[in-house]
């Protein structure tokens, strides 16, 4: 009731761009359902996957209440959302709050302030968003936001009042991989047999799709880059089975072993097509379409790209961005672009293509938009356009010509989001490492982060809080921190994520390790290893095999933030760090209710 009540008062006292509070509530289910083909047990966020879009202006308060219904205890995080004096409603089980339990609630309450643009909600307990626990958040940017629209229109007036029309209410475009079995199971079976769950049965575009079964030859052509990464990595010869998946069971030791995370093991299935429905998007007589593309897939990256048509990434992670007009966008796991997508042509069918990026595996999801009216029975095919850019491995048919999205010049649009120039106070060391075939760690030492810890005293508020994964070197407000990550594995890229900040990216390369002691010994040798200028802003990156980088950020948020790989296996076989900041000042602000929980 008071709710309510202040929420009323609030939009009475001001009359425009008044911060109110949004009101959702979030209730978990279990179901049975097939969105590609294939019955599985899923799980629901208000009856769908994924979840309803959460959605509020710059400067509002969300306050969304998460009803578990399920059968396993769960937690939400908001992911990208700062929680800036908020860390206990980060959703990190075992770091920020105690798991909320079947038949229990809980409410996550954050303001918006400071952060616009396009986020993600999801399960952040086990691998549970993979199973279907996960959503949109959109943040409408405040007025006085500089947009790079006129980049885009080219100065076009009227062009570039449709795209701050359709700034309000961006189109989904949500990718998601999907597998056969749920994840729990998946976990079990990759500890027992010592494999790697590295299958799926493809993507998922705004919760549907279909399974395509494509020729061998076509698989080999799409796979074959792959196959020389994966032989010059690992010395092993491999081939791709019929769901476009890579045979991995050379290395594993497990010879005839494969789709272990779809089958039973010793059993490998041959790919059974689909014929389920496809995400189409209407044009409708629009000139202009704008999406928020977001990765909320468990495992994998994609490429994606529209046949016939260009994309202009105009935001990435929470900022606008100096636009780049593209033909095919690099989707981490995790990320969240938004794109403006001219929709001239006079008529036809065109493909939206997410092709999977890993050497994993090759498969590709499509879906349509159509210049066609609107039907209520939409055909099962559409015979598209030959204007096609990338095969279903992601390679562009003609790279010279094919501009793909460039993260390294993706500077912010806003150029005084720069960051700070002098040396950090804190310079943190971490080795991405594939530490056994079922075992992941960011550490140095090696060390993983115990899944038992999701169940224990949540380290905010813990007496304890020495884990071998807690990193403790004394931060406080104000410090300038540097995180150089060198990934040593030679075949396996990590999108890392770093909860509580944005961050700059300072430094990055595809091939070596950073190989200095801190940023300012990178710069008093060799300064163009370094992008203190304008580098991109994120709070995700995916950090290439054999390569490195360097995350700048303030330390302007006190808790206890997960830095951690987004690929949920990874996470959940220990590939995660916690960074404490300035714990002392917070801890006094926690509020009983969620300590008591
Ligand atoms: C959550 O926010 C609402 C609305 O501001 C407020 O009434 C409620 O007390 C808050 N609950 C908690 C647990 O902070
Ligand atoms: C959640 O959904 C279930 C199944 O539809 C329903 O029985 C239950 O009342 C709902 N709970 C809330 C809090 O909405
Ligand atoms: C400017 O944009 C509008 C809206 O998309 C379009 O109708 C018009 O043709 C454009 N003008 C020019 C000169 O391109
Ligand atoms: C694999 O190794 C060969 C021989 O060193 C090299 O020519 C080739 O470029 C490498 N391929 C890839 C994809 O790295
Ligand atoms: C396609 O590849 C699979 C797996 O390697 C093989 O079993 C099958 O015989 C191949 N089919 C054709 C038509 O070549
Ligand atoms: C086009 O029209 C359909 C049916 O009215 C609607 O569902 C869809 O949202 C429209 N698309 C756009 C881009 O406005
Ligand atoms: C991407 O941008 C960076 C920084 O501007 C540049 O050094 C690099 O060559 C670009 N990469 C490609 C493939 O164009
Ligand atoms: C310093 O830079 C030079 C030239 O770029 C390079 O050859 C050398 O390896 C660098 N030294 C260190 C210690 O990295
Ligand atoms: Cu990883």
């Amino acid at each position: 009731m008071t709710k309510y009540i202040a929420t009323v008062l609030s939009l009475l006292a001001v009359p425009a761009y008044a911060a109110v509070v949004r009101e959702y509530s979030l209730n978990l289910t279990a179901s049975y359902d097939a969105p590609n083909g294939f019955y599985r047990e899923v799980f629901l966020v208000n009856g769908q996957q994924p979840g309803p879009l959460i959605e509020a202006d710059e400067g509002d308060t969300i306050s969304a209440t998460v009803y578990n219904n399920l059968e396993v205890p769960m937690t939400i995080h908001f992911h990208g959302i700062h929680q800036l004096g908020t860390p206990w409603m980060d959703g990190a089980p075992g770091v920020s709050q105690w798991p909320i339990f079947p038949g229990e609630s809980f409410v996550y309450n954050f303001t918006t302030a400071g952060q616009y643009g396009s986020y993600w909600y999801h399960a952040h307990m086990r691998s549970y968003y993979q199973d279907g626990i996960r959503g949109p958040v959109y943040i409408r940017p405040s007025a006085d936001r500089p947009r790079p629209y006129d980049v885009v229109t080219g100065g076009n007036e009227s062009a570039t009042a449709i795209l701050r029309e359709l700034e309000s209410n961006p189109t989904p475009l949500y990718v998601m991989d999907w597998t056969k079995l749920t994840s729990d199971a998946t976990y079990y079976k990759e500890i027992k047999y010592g494999l790697d769950p590295a299958c799926t049965l493809g993507f998922l575009i705004n919760g549907k799709g279909r399974v395509t079964c494509p020729a061998n030859g076509t698989i080999a052509a799409a796979g074959a880059g792959r196959l020389e990464i994966f032989q010059n990595a690992t010395g092993v010869q491999s081939s791709f089975d019929s769901l476009g998946c890579l045979d991995i069971s050379a290395i594993n030791g497990y010879p005839g072993i494969n789709n272990v995370a779809l089958e039973a093991p010793g059993f490998s299935t041959p790919c059974q097509a689909s014929n389920t429905e496809r995400e189409i998007f209407y044009v409708n007589g629009s000139d202009w379409m704008m999406f928020n593309v977001i990765n909320m897939a468990g495992a994998f990256a994609s490429y994606l790209s529209i046949d016939g048509h260009d994309m202009w990434v105009v935001q990435v992670e929470g900022a606008f961005i100096q636009p780049q007009k593209v033909k095919q966008l690099y989707v981490a796991l995790g990320s969240r672009y938004t794109i403006a997508v001219q929709t001239g042509r006079d008529n036809g069918d065109f493909s939206i293509r997410f092709a999977c990026s890993e050497v994993a595996q090759v498969t590709e999801q499509i879906a349509w938009l159509s210049y066609n009216a609107p039907t209520a029975t939409p055909p099962q095919e559409y015979s598209v356009t030959p204007e096609v850019y990338q095969d279903i491995g992601g390679n562009l048919y003609d790279p010279e010509s094919m501009q793909a999205f460039n993260d390294t010049s993706a500077a912010p649009y806003d150029e005084e989001l720069k960051p700070p120039q002098g040396p950090a106070q804190h310079t943190i060391h971490f080795t991405l490492t594939r530490t056994s075939v079922v075992s992941f760690s960011v550490m140095d030492s090696g060390a993983l982060m115990s899944s038992e810890m999701e169940l224990m005293t949540p380290l905010l508020w813990a007496d304890d809080v020495s884990q071998p994964t807690t990193v403790d070197t004394g931060i406080k407000i104000g410090d300038v921190v540097d995180l150089i990550i060198d990934n040593i594995d030679p075949v396996i890229l990590h999108p890392m994520h770093l909860h509580g900040h944005s961050f700059w990216v300072v430094s990055e390369s595809n091939y070596g390790m950073f190989g200095y002691s801190s940023v300012e010994a990178a710069l008093a040798n060799d300064s163009s290893t370094m992008n203190l200028n304008n580098p991109p802003y994120r709070d995700g990156y995916a950090i290439a095999p054999g390569g490195h980088a360097v995350f700048r950020y303030i330390a302007d948020n006190a808790g206890a933030w997960m830095f951690h790989c987004h690929i949920n296996n990874h996470l959940i076989t220990g590939m995660s760090a916690v960074i404490l900041e300035d714990l002392a000042s917070i801890r006094p602000m926690i509020p009983a209710s969620v300590i008591n929980y």
